[in-house]
């Protein structure tokens, strides 16, 4: 296997937005994260992923960019950018951006010029249809409700957005549109940033018959209508050639609609395209037929699966990314742990999954702390454009709002939103103000410099499995094998190289469990989540074990 720096790095993800806030304003911003670079050193990640920081009317936080070369003026300046840059590279760490390229903010000045008239020169740097009958070109649907096409008057016809109604998508058949996103890039990279997360990066290359969809599982839409287009290769590929294999950068693609099938057509590297993505399996894996906002009970058995089936399918000359959660999803531990009696010990086995399995492992802001969803009372306490895009759907069509709250409380992706909590001060010390979004009340008991003075806590966990991971490549490079993959609670795999062999354990249950595997062992504990010791063959609930068998 290829050893690169983007395989043996662990990834910090930041929401700029409800990370620090230096100015108390009530806005995560720039400053805030150069405040807290040791912090995230501490940890011993070596790449930070920020989310968007361009100027935006942020109608999607960020997600709507309306100049790609500018600071959102709440987040702060260039020089504020260039001063975070270098003091990540001081610190021996390097800084991912993401790059938002299958649409741009309506606000920006492309759109602005493209929908004044059809002969606008910016035109065909989006994606424009007559109605049909006075109705829209096509009937899909938006990946936030509603529809994908925004009635323009100058124009008299449709433009594209498979986000909101101030997302319209970029054209990439246009060669000047690839030409405009590759020098933005360059901008960057000339900066010295080193590499980009791809915003829904599967999506940019359209069926350009614009039919109709006949299909109701949304899934199934994002995978064969709007993800995985004709030309999508074609344009990583050129992207590639021009751009990216100039410099010595890494890029994970954000990709929906991305499967098992096709996966390494997007990172083999033989290929030339991405170096690793991000596929939704494991956090689809929830979803009912009504999309997430329709959620059913998910098995661990399938959850095993698709981690080994993913492992199996990238092991030859591709590379797997691995997260439990980021700034779209509810927190891991509430969706895949325990955030009630067995917080802590399910946070820590989490953390030793995140940190053991062969892929770069991306830990989001505050999942380091076992932070947990938050259940707000009413709808007006959010923030996130989906979540009350969702609302008003439901509203509309009649549905019991009582249990819908239920549902948002459950997966919304405000639950990952709310601020950072540092300390047990009013607003978890993340601002002086009232948030923009209101913190989860329980940054009284969790909190950074609670867990700084508590040697059992789930933080100095994970710098105990980060360093483990970097002590130990057999866990970055080494072969995976699940055992007992039938096993509805346990959830048990190998690691090992020519030189070394780890046998992890995983009690995802809060049952107590006998392993008659786990007695035969011959082999050292060497990381576990709870402090007294028992038997090898016994798994107390939520009980993580990493072995190395000798
Ligand atoms: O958020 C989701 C499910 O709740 C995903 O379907 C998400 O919309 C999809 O993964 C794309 O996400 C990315 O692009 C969006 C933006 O809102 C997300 O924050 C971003 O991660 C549009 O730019
Ligand atoms: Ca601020």
């Amino acid at each position: 296997m290829v050893k690169k720096w983007w395989k043996e790095g662990v990834v910090y993800q930041i929401y700029p937005r409800s990370f620090k806030d230096s100015n108390n304003d009530g806005i995560g911003d720039l400053q805030g994260i150069i405040e807290k670079l040791d912090y995230i050193r501490s940890l011993g990640a070596d790449i930070i992923w920020i989310c968007p920081v361009y100027k935006s009317p942020n109608d999607d936080n960020g997600y709507d960019v309306s100049d790609y070369r500018n600071i959102m003026d709440e987040f702060g300046t260039m020089a504020d950018f260039d001063n975070l840059l270098k003091s990540i590279h001081d610190r021996g760490m390097r800084l991912l951006m993401d790059l938002v390229a299958n649409h741009s903010s309506d606000e920006h000045r492309w759109f602005q010029e493209a929908r004044k008239s059809r002969n606008s020169p910016y035109r065909d740097y989006y994606f424009w249809k007559t109605g049909v009958n006075g109705r829209p070109p096509t009937n899909w649907p938006s990946f936030f409700g509603g529809g994908t096409w925004e009635y323009n008057e100058a124009t008299e016809d449709y433009y594209l957005h498979l986000f909101t109604k101030k997302q319209p998508d970029l054209n990439w058949e246009n060669p000047k549109v690839r030409r405009e996103i590759y020098d933005i890039i360059k901008f960057w990279f000339d900066k010295g940033v080193d590499g980009f997360r791809m915003d829904v990066i599967s999506l940019i290359s359209k069926r350009l018959e614009f039919s109709d969809v006949n299909m109701d599982n949304y899934g199934e839409i994002i995978e064969k209508q709007y993800a995985n287009g004709p030309r999508i290769h074609e344009y990583l590929n050129e992207m590639n050639r021009e751009v990216l294999s100039q410099y010595d950068i890494m890029t994970v693609g954000e990709g929906p609609g991305i499967h098992l099938e096709n996966a390494m057509d997007y990172v083999d590297e033989n290929r030339h395209e991405l170096n690793m993505i991000f596929h939704f399996d494991h956090m689809f894996i929830d979803n009912g037929p009504g999309g997430k906002f329709d959620p059913v009970p998910y098995k661990l058995t399938c959850f095993k699966k698709i981690f080994s089936d993913w492992d199996q399918q990238l092991k030859d000359g591709g590379w797997n990314s691995i997260f439990l959660g980021n700034h779209d999803f509810s927190r891991m531990l509430s969706r895949f742990g325990n955030d009630g009696q067995y917080r802590v010990e399910s946070a820590k086995l989490l953390a030793t999954l995140l940190l053991s399995l062969r892929g770069t492992p991306y830990i989001y802001q505050g999942d380091e702390l076992g932070m947990t969803n938050v259940a707000f009372e009413g709808i007006k306490d959010y923030r996130d454009v989906e979540t009350l895009e969702s609302w008003k759907a439901a509203e509309s069509s009649g549905h019991d709002m009582g249990h819908f709250l239920t549902v948002i409380h459950a997966q919304s992706r405000d639950n990952a939103r709310t601020p950072m909590q540092w300390t047990g001060d009013v607003h978890g010390g993340f601002s002086a103000v009232e948030p923009w979004i209101r913190s989860n009340p329980n940054y009284a008991e969790i909190n950074v410099a609670s867990q700084e003075a508590d040697p059992g806590s789930v933080l100095h966990y994970y710098r105990k499995m980060v360093s483990y991971r970097k002590a130990n490549p057999t866990l970055v490079y080494g072969d995976y094998q699940c055992l007992m993959e039938d096993d509805p609670n346990l959830y048990i795999y190998e690691r090992w190289d020519d030189d070394h062999r780890f046998l992890i354990a995983l009690n995802m249950s809060e049952q107590h469990l006998l392993v008659d595997l786990l007695t035969q062992v011959h082999g050292e504990l060497e990381v576990g989540n709870y402090n007294e010791r028992n038997t090898p063959g016994e798994l107390r609930p939520w009980e993580a074990k990493v072995f190395r068998i000798v």
